[in-house]
């Protein structure tokens, strides 16, 4: 978590007369170069990191208890503190700063991120309103509870079902469709359903703010951190190197499902329901692995089971997790799991309601990195502490930049790096280095069920991660108004997952987008898919700078890499984060793998057996 979730970054009070006598157009208040140099280095640096830590101190005080109101109005008191500050600041000395007045092109990049107020743009009244919106649906989101299939009617107060743990594990472990459609359904009524119409205060005013910064709306917004005004065509063009493969696992597994579920599942419209892929969302697939096993006779990965075997504590799985970054020679990442320190690894037992979705935090002094996460011991929740560990990794390596430099080269970078790391330690070979793979037999077959397994993860995710973000851009443009918003999402998942819901869904009853946490958070969705494509090209990159793979040598395919203890390759990711957005991603990407584009190349190369395996695979089946 950083600042920019709140979009506020706070700099000195100082008074702009002192700057008065040296300026050439002393009205504007503009600084000359030198003088802003002199200025973001001596004065905003220690002024923006101290209101960032503060303002983290308290969105942490209260995302680990909800339900203390005190701590939500101390929460609302600090970001309005902080957005008054902010914009007294940027009229005074940001607002007519040019970034083409400057020629160094550090301080060009520090300007134009200056110039851009979020939602401190708000007069005070609305910035609260939207602050106390955007609380409230979290709040809803985190504390919605089901009663548990066997017991419609129950108590929720005693025996209702939260999220995490409860309704997860059920999606994950139930092969039973009815109660998987019950619990799909209720968890619906429960969390989204309930902050419609908050949702319209949030994009009235959301886009208020954004229009207020010279932004057409929120979209827009969002969008400009990544810096390229073909964006939207970029994703697209994307999503269209990969749809062929995702389509192929789509089939391929519908089909697995059609001989577990029979009749109770029809998919002669080419559409799977919503409810069967082991997540609530169904935006990856990975729990349903057992049931769509290309050779169920072959060696299999099952983490999970050697976890409990060998009585792996949270604790055990974070320090594995560290373990596997300081072999690349990168920083200790101990700081961010260690409970004395202030961080939260497991669910509170005592009380609290908490917000558990999990998240990787920076207070901004240097020294507090914390994640939070309702963490259990389980194969899923390894891989989620790597990508944690992936944040607080990027924290530390440009914890030297300047406060406005102290970010992902854009925000995709920064859900890609743990998830980088989890490819390498998801592979047979690592896991049997680390013990929690034994009796593993290396052939075709188990080569393609590891495949496979990564796919269910990966290739699965990529329409969801795209999808996200087109409805709330379309939302935010008004290209679809609020008695549509519910019909709309359900034709961009079907568009892009080939998904339908399993119970029927109507406007304005229903609203499923809010349903899940980042909608709900006004977190913005499109770094995830940007992630899911930029981490096999990191992926190649390690591996050729680890000496593990050969572009050349098609013997050896890039799925099997394990840069573990390659210090060559710690190098080179250190050489891309050190960075931090000091440069624009493109020149970070280069430095990184030498390429300049967002490509699916890399992920392509990396599933091709299993794409070729599938293809043939579903030609059989129109036979
Ligand atoms: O939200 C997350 C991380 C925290 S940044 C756990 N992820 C997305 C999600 O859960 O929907 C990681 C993958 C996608
Ligand atoms: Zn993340």
């Amino acid at each position: 978590m950083s600042t920019d979730f709140l979009n506020i970054s706070i700099f000195k009070d100082v008074v702009c007369v002192i700057f008065v006598g040296m300026l050439a157009h002393p009205s504007k208040c503009a600084m000359t170069e030198d003088e802003l140099k002199d200025f973001l280095a001596n004065v905003y640096e220690k002024m923006a990191s101290d209101m960032c830590t503060r303002l983290n101190e308290a969105e942490w005080n209260y995302d680990t208890d909800i339900n203390n109101e005190e701590k939500q109005q101390i929460l609302l008191n600090v970001t309005l503190e902080a957005a008054a500050l902010q914009k007294d600041n940027w009229q005074k000395y940001f607002k007519d700063l040019n970034p083409d007045d400057y020629q160094d092109e550090e301080i060009k990049r520090q300007v134009k991120d200056l110039r851009i107020l979020g939602n401190a743009a708000l007069d005070e009244e609305k910035l609260s309103e939207l602050t106390t919106t955007t609380n409230s649906m979290t709040n809803i989101y985190s504390t919605a509870k089901i009663c548990p299939y066997t017991n419609i009617n129950c108590d929720l107060s005693k025996d209702g079902l939260s999220l995490e743990p409860g309704i997860e594990a059920v999606l994950a472990k139930s092969s039973d469709y009815d109660e998987l459609a019950y619990v799909w359904k209720t968890w619906r009524d429960a969390s989204g359903a309930k902050m419609r119409d908050l949702y319209k205060i949030y994009v009235d005013l959301s886009n208020e703010a954004a229009v207020a910064n010279d932004f057409k709306d929120k979209g827009e917004l969002w969008r400009d951190s990544y810096e390229s005004p073909t964006f939207i065509q970029d994703m697209d063009d994307l999503w269209s190197q990969v749809e062929p493969l995702y389509a192929e696992l789509h089939k391929y597994v519908g089909n697995k499902l059609k001989e577990v579920y029979g009749d109770k599942l029809d998919n002669s419209d080419g559409l799977l329901p919503a409810h069967i892929f082991g997540n609530m969302w169904a935006q990856e697939w990975n729990n349903i692995a057992q049931l769509v096993k290309p050779f169920p006779n072959a060696s299999k990965v099952d983490v999970d089971q050697a976890l409990i075997d060998q009585k792996y504590t949270v604790l055990d799985m974070f320090k594995t997790s560290d373990n596997f970054y300081q072999s690349m020679g990168l920083v200790p990442n101990d700081i961010c799991y260690n409970t004395s320190a202030g961080a939260m690894i497991e669910k509170p037992t005592d009380g609290r309601e908490v917000l558990c979705h999990a998240s990787a935090w920076d207070f901004c002094d240097g020294q507090n990195y914390r994640i939070k996460m309702c963490t259990e011991v389980n194969y899923e929740d390894f891989v989620v502490i790597h990508h944690e560990m992936g944040h607080i990794q990027y924290y530390l390596q440009y914890a030297e930049q300047p406060y406005n430099f102290r970010d992902g080269a854009n925000p995709g970078f920064h859900e890609a790096i743990g998830d980088t790391i989890a490819l390498s330690v998801s592979t047979p070979k690592h896991l049997q280095k680390i013990n929690l793979l034994q009796d593993y037999e290396d052939n075709d077959e188990s080569s393609i069920n590891a495949l496979m397994d990564i796919a269910l993860q990966k290739v699965a995710f990529l329409p969801f991660g795209l999808l996200i973000d087109k409805w709330r851009w379309d939302v935010f443009s008004g290209a679809v108004t609020q008695d549509k918003w519910n019909s709309h999402w359900w034709e961009y998942r079907k568009q892009y997952q080939k998904l339908k819901p399993p119970v029927p869904r109507a406007d304005p009853r229903d609203f499923d987008p809010g349903a899940k946490f980042h909608v709900a958070g006004d977190s913005q969705y499109i770094a995830y898919f940007v992630a899911h494509i930029v981490q096999f090209q990191f992926y190649r990159s390690l591996c050729i700078a680890a000496g593990e793979y050969n572009p050349d040598d098609k013997e050896v395919p890039l799925h099997k890499c394990d840069f573990y203890e390659s210090t060559a390759a710690g190098e080179k990711l250190k050489d891309g984060l050190s960075l931090g957005a000091s440069k624009h991603w493109s020149d970070v990407l280069e430095v990184m793998t030498e390429e300049r584009k967002l490509d699916a190349t890399a992920l392509l190369e990396y599933f091709e057996p299993l794409y070729n395996f599938l293809k043939e695979q579903n030609q059989k089946l129109k036979l």
